[in-house]
């Protein structure tokens, strides 16, 4: 078939954020657009004669986006081109299978934890050869070709038929149709003590029920495979698990404001162990009766665990890592344990070279991402299976008393310390006021006006201002550098709180306020295990009262509280 050639004109804005471009559906169905993008992405790389693998959390315009990809990625040249059933494979399935067919690299068709369906997000992200979000070096140049961009190549074929599993063509082009599910189900029983797991949870099916909700997201189909067909445990331990394009007019993310399905079910029927995870599956949240895991604990309480965990004991821990605004608790387990570890920037990309280079293992943010270098994305069900696993492992220790998520907790805090951890969100604010906030905060740490001042909460409780800092970031193994990413206030007493913008959202400016207070484990147990709200409040007052942020931003309340 000939191949086309479309005069087109740029597209403002087709800026990839944290994880990859992010805007209304409306946008991307303008003419052009999206294939605008696509090409760009194809301009950016080298894909001739390739295998590129398609994956996708089956979002609202994912069926057109694939077929778009299709013609474009064909009359650039690639070769095969791998596609998840129904152009579904959530983003860990995706990077799963990039790795094990040795492919060029992934477009992900995926917003994330945005919300779906023709009024709300879509969203495209591009992935390199090892699996992982592609670098900033890679974006960047992708977002300089849509600024110049003037055609794209299109080779004009019928549409794939995505329903069946198969191999099939698209003019030169050869596409294989796999199943979503498979490989990432051999993959995980790969790592994980399945047979361990199954025997805790087979006889506790009576006082240690689990419940798993996929908010109608990806993971449905691949927590069933796990959940019902693997470990054999009844329909009732997964709900929302069939995928949606609009993810039923919810917003699929694994949190205690928009993850009330699965909160209200399991304070209702009292479930030891819940857990959920986001439209496209790379995130979690774990979720019992009374019990919350915060995701900064979660990946501490990994990494503290991992020895049970068969792939690790296997491979050993070769090094821990968190985002920068995550908190520091994995820091001490890395330092207990004598491993190297590191603060990066937010978004998964960051993990990546040092996984590749073999002085990562496990890593996780405080945004519901918790993950390892079995894969170079953050893995919801990988989390979930891994609490599982742990689990499993404290109740065969503990043969006369059921251990929970709060045991696992108590004995951790008690050993480690405890680092209260908080975010607020403020969604969807003016930009201006925004900005005005960051460049407040940036005058601050150029002037050092805040240094050494005292601040004191309305409950009375002081902090004094030990440092002021943009966090920047020099990647060790390939030396580029990142910076802007972040402003970080720290106290005398150990306390932190940082002030950042989201590079997700889709409309107007989100500034997320990370706040952490380490209380050390000779503290009291009361101390230890009070609410995190009760534990931030005062630093909450202070990071508010010194940034201004209610002036700046205009408005009283977070949208969120994490
Ligand atoms: C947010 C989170 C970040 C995460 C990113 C992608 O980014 O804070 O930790 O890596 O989302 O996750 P930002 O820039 O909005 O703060 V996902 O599950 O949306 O791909
Ligand atoms: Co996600």
């Amino acid at each position: 078939s000939p191949i086309k050639e479309i005069p087109t004109k740029p597209f403002e804005g087709q800026k990839p954020g944290t994880s990859g471009l992010r805007k209304r559906v409306k946008v991307f169905q303008q003419e052009h657009y999206t294939e605008n993008f696509i090409q760009a992405i194809f301009d950016s790389i080298d894909a001739k004669g390739q295998t590129l693998v398609i994956g996708g959390d089956g979002r609202y315009f994912s069926p057109e986006a694939v077929q778009i990809i299709f013609k474009i990625g064909s009359a650039n040249g690639v070769k095969k081109f791998i596609v998840g059933k129904d152009s579904i494979l959530s983003t860990p399935a995706a990077s799963n299978v990039i790795r094990k067919y040795k492919a060029y690299g992934g477009i992900l068709l995926t917003a994330s934890h945005n919300p779906g369906g023709p009024n709300n997000d879509f969203g495209i992200k591009y992935n390199v050869s090892n699996g992982g979000p592609a670098p900033e070096g890679v974006t960047d140049k992708i977002f300089e070709k849509t600024k110049t961009i003037s055609s794209y190549k299109v080779l004009e074929a019928p549409p794939v038929d995505l329903s069946k599993i198969g191999e099939t063509k698209y003019g030169p082009s050869e596409v294989s149709i796999i199943d979503s599910v498979a490989d990432y189900l051999i993959l995980l029983q790969e790592i994980f003590d399945f047979p361990l797991i199954k025997e805790f949870l087979e006889a506790h099916k009576a006082d240690y029920p689990i419940l798993f909700d996929g908010l109608n997201g990806v993971t449905g189909p691949y927590a069933r495979a796990i959940i019902v067909d693997t470990l054999g445990l009844p329909e009732s331990s997964i709900q929302n698990c069939v995928p949606l394009p609009d993810f039923g007019g919810g917003h699929p993310d694994p949190n205690l404001t928009y993850a009330h399905t699965l909160v209200d079910v399991v304070e209702a029927k009292n479930i030891p162990f819940g857990a959920a995870s986001d439209g496209d599956g790379d995130r979690n949240m774990i979720y019992g009766k009374g019990a919350f895991v915060t995701p900064s604990d979660s990946v501490a309480i990994i990494a503290h665990w991992a020895d049970v965990i068969p792939y690790f004991k296997k491979g050993g821990v070769k090094g821990l890592a968190r985002s920068m605004p995550t908190s520091k608790a994995i820091d001490l387990v890395a330092q207990k344990k004598g491993l190297e570890y590191f603060e990066v920037p937010t978004g998964w990309k960051f993990f990546g070279n040092l996984m590749d280079a073999g002085r990562l293992s496990i890593c996780g943010e405080e945004s519901f991402g918790t993950g390892s270098d079995h894969i170079r994305e953050k893995d919801g069900l990988w989390a979930v299976v891994a609490w599982l696993n742990i689990i499993a492992a404290a109740n065969k220790k503990s043969p006369n008393k059921l251990v929970g998520i709060n045991d696992i907790l108590k004995e951790f805090y008690s050993i480690y310390g405890r680092s209260f951890f908080s975010r607020y969100d403020y969604e969807e604010v003016p930009s201006d006021g925004a900005n005005a906030l960051v460049a407040n905060l940036n005058k601050a740490i150029s002037t050092n006006s805040l240094n050494n001042t005292v601040h004191t909460s309305s409950n009375g409780t002081s902090f004094t201002i030990s440092g002021l800092y943009n966090f920047e970031y020099k990647d060790p193994i390939d030396n580029s550098v990142s910076k802007n990413q972040g402003q970080v206030i720290t106290f005398s007493d150990g306390s932190r709180v940082v002030f950042r913008l989201s590079g997700t959202g889709s409309q107007g400016a989100t500034v997320r306020l990370y706040v952490e207070r380490y209380v050390p484990a000779t503290a009291s147990p009361e101390e230890l295990a009070k609410p995190a709200a009760e534990g931030l409040q005062s630093l909450i007052d202070v990071a508010l009262e010194l940034s201004k942020l209610k002036e700046y931003l205009g408005v009283d309340k977070p949208t969120v509280i994490t």
